[in-house]
């Protein structure tokens, strides 16, 4: 049998909380639809694309008589992209939801991601099995992927699938690309009078899923506790030894929401947030002057130790190499069979540097031979560059210690800049669930099942109210076709999910602004500590501060 630890038997026991109005009895909670929506933006062409499944009404439940609840439903679960903690009580939620309204439903899950679909790869999530699985981290009940559903051959695979397999509805657990997938395949099926309905649920630590209705997406709670609680520790030696600057990458593909929610919790000496950067059309030469502006103020009242936040996006919004990968994306892209060919990274540099503009290669050229090997490394399936395999933190590290060089053969800098460098990402992305993440992600699995239960496809479960307790929190569909505009990917406009990026006029951002000249002279860090699961509610039971700043 398998060993468990103690900490795991007693999660196990947990019982997530729901919104007050899913608590009850599920012929007790009625759907009630509001007025029609609108896209985001591009209306017309959103419009076009989704003739069935464009304008429908935001639902929100309330008591009351319901009589279409004990019919069988069977539904087949997929978990896309990137581990987030809490995926695990998204499938209860589902689970539990699905077994109250009639017991003979089943809960079925795709393998290994999206492609588990197409490839008929499916197990029957049973009670003992559930049961394994409940409040734990990680997405190993079955598996993640980053295949893109996409195509219409596709499509009808999932068609044929689900006849195969009786399955009537879907639920897709995914980032903005999973959902903008699940928007596509919610048109086609019924564009095919297919009645196999289809529910998004938004997933990602990143924090990018967001907009009006979606306040945050489940995991970025956890993933941020996580990483504040060990940055806070890398502060304490760091102002015990008072010996090392560390930097620290953090994850977060393109926004900058981990950093600055980090940020806010540990109160670094600097924090980079990419979207400002992108926003001042800041140079990598003057984020590195920047850094080093506090670095030398520092130096002058002898503190040489220092924490410097950088978020794992930032190189893309720096102007001049995001310049550089939109073209090095576009020149792959086209030559991916001749590229592949090119064996040595010399004979791949010099090839590149024929095919970029003069700027992009000068650019190019300037960079470390080791970011340009990985500049040039395997995109996602989305296209994107993985720019957790990009040293960030090495480089900017590599570029301050040469200025710094330069200015003490000048005298202008007398002090010691010691480095550590530190990329937290994986540390936290499969953590035991935060008591908010296991509320909440059960209660997005809840919300998916009524919303199938009810009859709805081409919707996104959504749970709102965050910064109070769960107990007042509403749960919602709102439309996936409301969150749409036309973006431009691989050289196409494309119907896609807004991304949301770090709000320069929010409150949090703002906060951070306030402050972070304090803080990068005068020591001031916080040290947050470990997520606590048992104990009082204002240390086991907070939302993020970025949640909180924003409702306050
Ligand atoms: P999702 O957007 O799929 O949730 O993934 C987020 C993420 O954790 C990013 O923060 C990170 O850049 C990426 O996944 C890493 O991907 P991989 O797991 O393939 O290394």
């Amino acid at each position: 049998m398998e060993s468990i630890s103690t900490f795991q038997k007693l999660r196990y026991t947990y019982k997530p909380k729901l919104p007050k109005a899913l608590s009850g009895d599920i012929s007790n909670i009625l759907p009630e639809a509001g007025i029609g929506t609108e896209p985001i933006d591009n209306k017309a062409e959103i419009k076009s694309i989704f003739e069935n499944t464009c304008g429908m009404p935001i639902i929100t439940f309330k008591e009351g008589k319901n009589k279409n609840t004990d019919k069988i439903n069977n539904i087949g679960v997929v978990l896309s992209g990137g581990q987030a903690p809490g995926g695990h009580n998204v499938i209860a939620g589902i689970f539990d939801c699905l077994k109250k309204s009639n017991k003979n439903s089943k809960l079925f899950g795709f393998l290994g991601g999206p492609s588990g679909i197409t490839d008929d790869k499916v197990i029957e999530i049973t009670d003992k099995f559930m049961d394994d699985y409940r409040n734990t981290g990680g997405f190993d009940i079955i598996g993640s992927g980053r295949t893109k559903l996409e195509k219409e051959e596709q499509f009808d695979k999932c068609i044929e699938v689900c006849k195969k397999r009786s399955i009537n509805a879907i639920v897709i657990i995914g980032g903005d690309d999973s959902n903008t997938n699940a928007a596509l395949l919610a048109e086609y099926f019924k564009k095919k009078n297919s009645d196999v309905q289809i529910i998004g649920v938004p997933k990602t630590i990143d924090g990018d899923l967001k907009n009006n209705m979606v306040e945050v997406s489940f995991g970025f709670d956890t993933a941020t506790k996580t990483y504040s609680e060990l940055i806070g520790n890398i502060c304490r030696d760091a102002k015990s030894a008072k010996k090392y600057w560390h930097f620290i990458k953090l994850m977060g593909r393109s926004a900058s929401h981990i950093c600055l929610e980090c940020a806010l919790k540990t109160q670094p000496n600097f924090a980079i947030i990419s979207e400002e950067v992108s926003e001042n059309q800041q140079s990598l030469n003057q984020i590195v002057e920047d850094i080093v502006k506090v670095i030398v103020a520092r130096a002058n009242n002898r503190e040489n130790f220092g924490i410097v936040l950088v978020p794992e996006g930032l190189i893309e919004y720096i102007p001049e190499i995001n310049k550089l990968i939109t073209e090095l994306n576009n020149i792959l892209a086209e030559n991916e069979k001749y590229f592949s060919t090119l064996r040595t990274f010399e004979d791949q540099s010099e090839w590149i540097n024929k095919n970029l503009t003069k700027d992009a290669s000068y650019t190019f050229s300037s960079l470390p031979n080791d970011i340009q090997r990985q500049l040039l490394m395997d995109r996602d399936p989305h296209g994107n560059v993985q720019v957790s395999r990009i040293e960030t933190e090495k480089l900017l590290i590599d570029l301050i210690d040469s200025r710094l060089n330069e200015m003490k053969s000048n005298d202008q800098f007398k002090g010691i800049f010691a480095t550590q460098h530190h990329f937290l990402g994986y540390e936290g992305r499969c953590a035991f669930p935060s008591n908010f993440d296991a509320d909440y992600a059960y209660s997005l699995g809840f919300t998916a099942s009524l919303l199938i239960i009810n009859g709805f496809s081409g919707y996104m479960a959504c749970v709102k109210n965050l910064s109070k307790s769960s107990e007042e929190w509403i749960s919602h569909g709102i439309p996936l076709t409301m969150m749409m505009n036309m973006e431009l990917r691989h050289g196409k406009m494309k119907p896609v999910i807004k991304k949301a990026l770090v709000d320069l006029e929010g409150k949090p951002f703002k906060m951070f602004k306030n402050k972070r000249e304090k803080w990068a002279i005068q020591t001031s860090y916080t040290y947050p500590g470990a997520i606590q699961y048992f104990g009082p509610d204002e240390i086991c039971n907070m939302a993020t501060k970025t949640i909180i700043l924003e409702q306050e």
